[in-house]
């Protein structure tokens, strides 16, 4: 039987040499690593965990720590971050990458990533590497510390999903972006849930990686394990353009390969699509705003659970004649030089709106400079768009929050609701080319009936420019001992848990609804991102946005912050998003023992256990509706956990009612609940392995 692409690079990397055959979807394989990525925002902690590990130096080929989320240096704080981070590579071994240099995962898709590697980043958008044909994942900042511990990395072997494509986008306003969005209109943000998506058939041919590496970016959305494109003659052709030939490997699926499920799409009957507020997964086409479709239609294709939202904000944009305040292009999705050289050509000799506010924020240094040497910057600039720096900025809150009742398009992966710090705004996610031709238009047009604007359609440069001043390089390793880690007041070590009792007691603190995401739970922005090398700092923000009294009241059950004490409930999809383990290590500081919820999202459920916390699903999904916020909990036979699917009993002391509920968890990953989390695991494995 042939191997997808998938199967390939996992039996290639698989430590215990089991052919892949053996392996049904969901069982625990592992995989030794390639390489390890961190970003300033979750690599203090998954850095200052791997001191904790105590290691001279990482036992990893390839570590590098980007700075890219934070790097506005606003005060002391950040500074001393990028101090640290500085510091820490240099010492362990790591390449760093400076603040300027780019986004973590455009700068890693044209330095470092290659075909058939695994590598993991404490990013979501880690996916982003299946671009180039590589399997790449996003994981929890602990799996990074574990892993450049030399640890190998557990996952669950996914389902491998085939998406056949055929035709060719209507460039340039049908784009790369509009092929994700077709696939989240399709399967939603919960879609993807333990698969990998494979990318084949004719329509990818002329996808570029840069292209390719935007859908395999905004599978994150799609709550996937990763997605991934073969390695062919585009992967060539951006590899050698990027000065790095020799990496260059073909890597296909065989043509007899077995798929567990099949997706075909018409690359050529796809049209420029929209994220609504406040989830990627609302997609409708921008001609049903443009066409003023009614409401109730445009709902009758969304889930019930976002009505509300995007009722709220389409009723808002037909009432302002689809009138928009800004738009952004930019973030690790869409801020490569094929994306910015098209928004060029469409802002050449154009003015933005002046009710508009509209900024471009290059991927990296190398399409700033490339964007520089080939004069389009100006056309970007003269239009009267605002050139940011190459980092994350406007999509992870670091400015360009959107004015009061605002209306943003944004050519970003996310638009939950306050992630850019707005209160009342939405942010409607959409390609680059359609958000440059709102700012100039200063409204939602249908791009396919534009008639006066004809942008270039343009080829990826033979070469790119590949400057590499802005890394810097780890000390070699017989100076190391010289090199000191240095520390601002603002860094605090990690809290760990500990070891698993037999029973657990506690109320639940809070009941949520479906779909939480890791920003409801630890939110982003100006306020916060300077605090998360400080836990009990950043624990002042636990469901902030979601509930402001959620921390008063953890705090006064919980003052001297004992672990263990309360429980959370919801709905399916619990913890969707972004990787931060923020979301569960804040949590754990307030005294959270476990979530009991229909269903919990794979990064977020990875993070509860490394932190040593109970990702508890319900056995039926009804018994949802039988506790409620406040009812007392207690869960036993703790000490009888073992490896697969464990039935428990919850009882709700409040209801005197009994809940079975399950916990589906590894070998591994019991030891390491019981252990009070990974910290203290490979901590133990590693003083053995000296000893
Ligand atoms: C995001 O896009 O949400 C982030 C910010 O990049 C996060 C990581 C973080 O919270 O620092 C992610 O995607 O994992
Ligand atoms: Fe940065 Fe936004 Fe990409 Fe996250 S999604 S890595 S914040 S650009």
């Amino acid at each position: 039987m042939g191997l997808t692409l998938t199967q390939k690079i996992l039996e290639a990397h698989d430590v215990s040499g089991r052919k892949t055959e053996s392996y049904s979807p969901g069982d625990p394989i592992f995989v030794k690593v390639d390489e390890c990525i961190t970003q300033d925002a979750t690599g203090t902690m998954a850095w200052l965990e791997f001191e904790a590990i105590d290691l001279p130096e990482v036992k990893m080929p390839l570590v590098v720590s980007y700075i890219d989320h934070n790097t506005l240096q606003a005060d002391f704080r950040n500074y001393d971050d990028h101090q640290f981070l500085r510091t820490i590579a240099a010492k362990k071994g790591a390449i760093l990458s400076r603040p300027g240099n780019g986004i973590l995962h455009q700068v890693n898709l044209e330095n470092f990533a290659r075909p058939g590697m695994i590598f993991l980043g404490s990013d979501s958008h880690t996916t982003t590497g299946g671009g180039v044909g590589a399997m790449a994942i996003g994981v929890g900042g602990l799996v990074i510390a574990t892993s450049m511990a030399g640890e190998p990395f557990e996952l669950k072997y996914p389902k491998v999903v085939k998406v056949h494509l055929t035709g060719a986008l209507r460039r340039p306003w049908v784009t790369a972006m509009d092929v994700i969005l077709e696939m989240l209109r399709r399967l939603g943000v919960k879609g993807g849930l333990k698969r990998v998506f494979e990318y084949s058939g004719p329509g990818i041919e002329k996808l570029t990686v840069p292209e390719r590496a935007t859908i395999t970016n905004m599978g994150a959305e799609l709550g996937a394990t990763t997605s991934i494109f073969p390695s062919d003659h585009q992967t060539r052709h951006f590899l050698s353009a990027q000065g790095r030939p020799e990496e260059y490997q073909p890597l296909i699926p065989d043509d007899d390969a077995v798929y567990d499920e099949i997706i075909e799409m018409d690359l050529s009957e796809l049209e420029p699509m929209v994220a609504l507020p406040h989830s990627p997964g609302n997609v409708v086409k921008i001609r049903d705003l443009v066409e003023r479709k009614p409401i109730e239609e445009i709902l009758a294709k969304l889930p019930a659970n976002v009505h509300v939202a995007v009722r709220e904000h389409v009723s808002r944009l037909y009432q302002r004649e689809l009138e928009i305040d800004q738009a952004s292009v930019g973030s690790c999705t869409n801020a490569s030089y094929l994306a910015l050289a098209t928004v060029s050509s469409i802002l050449k000799g154009q003015t933005i709106a002046s009710h508009v506010g509209m900024t471009v924020s290059p991927g990296s240094k190398n399409v700033l400079a490339q964007m520089a040497k080939e004069n389009l910057l100006e056309h970007i600039v003269d239009a009267g768009a605002r050139l940011l720096e190459a980092t994350c900025g406007p999509c992870i809150g670091m400015g360009q929050c959107p004015p009061t009742n605002g209306i943003s398009v944004r050519s970003f992966n996310r638009n939950f609701f306050g992630r850019s710090g707005e209160k009342s705004a939405g942010s409607f996610l959409l390609s680059a080319p359609s958000a440059a031709l709102f700012a100039v238009r200063g409204k939602l047009v249908d791009p396919l009936s534009e008639n006066d604007i004809h942008p270039d359609i343009f080829d990826e440069p033979e070469k790119f420019i590949t400057a590499k001043n802005m890394f810097i390089y780890p000390v070699d390793a017989s100076l190391r001992d010289n090199v000191k880690v240095i520390k601002g007041p603002n860094i605090k070590d990690c809290p760990v848990n500990e070891p698993l009792p037999s029973e657990i007691h506690g109320p639940v603190l809070l009941r949520t609804g479906d779909d939480i995401t890791t920003d409801d739970i630890m939110m982003a922005g100006t306020k916060v991102l300077p605090l998360r090398s400080n836990i009990p700092a950043i624990a002042e923000f636990v469901f902030n946005p979601v509930d402001e009294t959620f921390v008063k009241r953890a705090v006064e059950m919980n003052p001297d912050h004992k672990r263990r004490v309360f429980f959370i409930v919801g709905g399916e999809n619990y913890g969707q998003g972004s990787s931060r383990e923020h979301a569960a290590i804040a949590p754990m500081w307030l005294g959270l023992a476990g979530v009991i919820a229909k269903s919990v999202a794979r990064i977020h459920r990875d993070n509860l256990i490394q932190w040593g916390m109970l990702p508890l699903e319900f056995t039926e999904s009804s018994d949802y509706d039988g506790i409620e916020g406040g009812d007392e909990l207690n869960l036993g036979g703790l000490d009888n956990l073992m490896g697969g699917t464990n039935q428990l009993v919850l009882r709700n002391k409040s209801k005197n009612t009994e809940i079975p509920v399950i916990l589906d968890v590894s070998d591994k990953e019991i030891e390491m609940l019981k252990a009070g989390g990974a910290l203290p695991y490979v901590k133990k494995k590693v003083l053995n392995r000296n000893a």
